[in-house]
């Protein structure tokens, strides 16, 4: 059962350092985590001031990368280098793995800001974070110590998981973490699901599942923006996102490293799933930076479902 932030109540003064104290044994972990969360503070504050036109770059996809996309990147990559814990880092935004120290602990993949493109239209976007404690980042998710995100929001929020339950942190007035939710708990099945991609591309199998949602009575909750989308379904505790398999595009959109991963370690700690629609995603060994899969998330009779679908009509 999720426990709930009572006002005033003490137990919930809890600071996101203090909590990871308490729970998390690892000092190094703790304090790289810290620097993320510290990050975000530099990152709001590029949102809502900086720049929304474009940088005149683009990134490994050959997608046209926004200042606010250079910004982030260059904040959270500064931090992580600062944490003095950290052996190499990948960024969606940048095309190859930076080498910081041989002898650091951690290896982390990151997309700085998801979902950057609608910040012009005043949207939530987040920064997604993936922790291995290797040098090897190419790994199959299962390996993760930890995973986390920050979404920019009307509040600023902060999930992370250290393989102990999920757990949910607001920003208050003064820029600090504070706990919100512990021990996130996902119903066996839901009542929204948030369907991205051109739906003229789905297969039969997925527009099949489609139907079955919406006969069932499913609401339809898509805002195009990862962060958003995956933390209604995760905090609401109901529903399934998915970015399928498309007739055009067979492994879909999103990226396994730096968004699949990370969503998939922190659902499945909150006892959903996370699956291509034929096999649970943190099984997958990624092959390249830019690995790409397609992604049923969320409650995990929901998501069984879409499995049944995907095997019957592909
Ligand atoms: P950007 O980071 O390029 O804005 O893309 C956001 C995203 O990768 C992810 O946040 C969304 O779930 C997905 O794209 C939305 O894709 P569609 O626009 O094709 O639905």
């Amino acid at each position: 059962m999720t426990a709930v932030a009572k006002p005033g109540s003490t137990k919930f003064q809890v600071d996101l350092r203090r909590h990871l104290r308490e729970t998390e044994e690892d000092r190094d972990l703790t304090r790289l985590i810290c620097e993320i969360a510290d990050a975000s503070k530099y990152i709001i504050n590029s949102i809502r001031t900086g720049d929304l036109g474009l940088a005149g770059t683009s990134n490994l996809y050959g997608e046209d990368q926004l200042a606010l996309d250079v910004l982030s990147d260059r904040i959270l990559r500064k931090r992580l280098i600062h944490s003095g814990v950290v052996a190499n880092i990948l960024s969606e935004e940048t095309t190859e793995i930076i080498k910081v120290a041989p002898d650091g602990k951690y290896s982390v993949a990151y997309d700085p800001l998801d979902g950057s493109s609608l910040v012009d239209v005043n949207l939530a976007v987040g920064t997604i974070v993936s922790i291995y404690e290797s040098t090897n980042i190419f790994q199959p998710g299962r390996n993760q110590v930890a995973a986390m995100y920050i979404l920019y929001g009307p509040r600023t929020s902060l999930v992370y998981s250290t393989g102990k339950g999920v757990h949910e942190f607001s920003m208050n007035q003064l820029m600090e973490f504070t706990l919100d939710r512990e021990n996130v708990k996902m119903k066996p099945s839901g009542s929204i699901y948030s369907p991205g991609g051109q739906r003229n591309l789905y297969t039969e199998g997925t527009e099949k599942y489609v139907r079955f949602l919406e006969e069932k009575g499913c609401k339809l909750r898509y805002s195009g923006g990862f962060v958003p989308d995956i933390n209604q379904v995760l905090l609401k505790g109901t529903g399934i996102f998915f970015y399928p398999h498309l007739r055009n595009k067979p492994n879909g959109k999103l990226r396994l490293l730096f968004e699949l991963n990370p969503m998939a370690y922190l659902v499945e700690q909150a006892g959903g799933k996370a699956s291509t629609g034929r096999q649970r995603i943190l099984d997958l060994q990624p092959q390249g930076i830019d690995d790409c899969a397609p992604i049923f998330i969320g409650c995990r009779e929901d998501v069984e479902k879409a499995e049944e679908f995907i095997a019957q009509f592909g």
